[in-house]
């Protein structure tokens, strides 16, 4: 089967989905994202995305042409249409075709295209045996300079620190903010376990506010943890119990080995595991039903 592109309000077959030269969310990033997920036949967390979308245009005063409702109809079409009951979709809403000085009040209408596609997931080996990271230099967007709570289309730093991940071998990262504290992977949000309590760094040293993180929050609670929003240092990190990533395409991913140090026993741990297994059910049974 052919797979189908939503643009602008219309299905449009994959290899006619393009982009002009002139749309300035390629030419200067000027846009917002979502990535989210199918499972079994619903949209996870479908209302928290499309919200979150929402709250990334308004920050960068950018009006979407479509509602909330509207546009959560139009990502339950676009997967409908491909035959998907699991799937990876990437929503974008760029400022549009505007000319080549970087003006917003040049642009016309916005751009929004959807695209479904098979989900890539890290090696089944990952989640059983644990993730080797490594910290880099690079440092996650400053919130003075552009709020990493916007989902916005400039992640040239967080590409560069997957490059680095990439020469040195790892599969992921962990990034720091411009004090030194830790504030998440390239694509997912980190938490670090001490017996019974879960802490994952406040929003206010510049995180995304990952869909999966809350979900992991108010689950990790409901369970019995404590969990809170703090502020730690990678020596934090070696000295946990247990350490891992949250994020939408990679749900929960146990970290093992963090530069070079063992998290714990080196093994995923037992409320890692825990918590996978709650998040795997709750996926597969909650959300918009297609
Ligand atoms: N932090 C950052 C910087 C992110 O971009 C997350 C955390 C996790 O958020 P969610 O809501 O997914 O739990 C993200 C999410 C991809 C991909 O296709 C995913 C993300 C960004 C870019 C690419 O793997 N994001």
């Amino acid at each position: 089967m052919s797979r189908l592109v939503y643009a602008d309000g219309s299905m449009i077959p994959r290899q006619d989905a393009k982009v002009s030269v002139f749309d300035h969310g390629l030419l200067y990033g000027d846009g917002v994202f979502e990535g989210i997920r199918a499972y079994n036949g619903r949209v996870f967390k479908l209302a928290e995305h499309i919200r979150r979308l929402y709250e990334s245009a308004h920050s960068i005063l950018l009006r979407i042409p479509l509602d909330q409702k509207e546009m959560e109809e139009a990502v339950l079409q676009t997967v409908r249409a491909n035959g998907f009951r699991d799937c990876y979709i990437r929503l974008v809403v760029t400022r549009g075709v505007g000319d080549l000085g970087l003006d917003p009040s040049k642009c016309g209408e916005p751009s929004v295209f959807i695209v479904a596609d098979d989900i890539i997931l890290y090696p089944e080996e990952a989640y059983r045996k644990g993730l080797p990271v490594m910290s880099v230099a690079v440092r996650r967007t400053a919130p003075d300079a552009l709020s990493p709570r916007v989902k916005s289309l400039n992640y040239l730093n967080n590409v560069m620190a997957k490059a680095i991940a990439n020469l040195a071998g790892v599969p992921e990262v962990l990034m720091l903010n411009q004090q030194g504290y830790v504030v998440e992977g390239t694509g997912d949000n980190v938490f670090i376990v001490r017996g019974r309590t879960l802490i994952t760094p406040a929003p206010y040293l510049g995180i995304l506010e990952g869909v999966t993180r809350n979900t992991v929050m108010e689950m990790a609670s409901s369970m019995g943890f404590e969990v809170s929003e703090g502020v730690f240092s990678l020596h934090d990190v070696y000295v946990a119990d247990e350490c891992f990533l949250t994020g939408t395409a990679a749900e929960i991913a146990p970290v093992t080995v963090v530069d070079g140090r063992a998290i714990g026993t080196g093994e995923p741990g037992p409320v890692t595991r825990r918590l996978m297994e709650g998040f795997r059910d709750l996926a597969n049974s909650t959300g918009t039903p297609l």
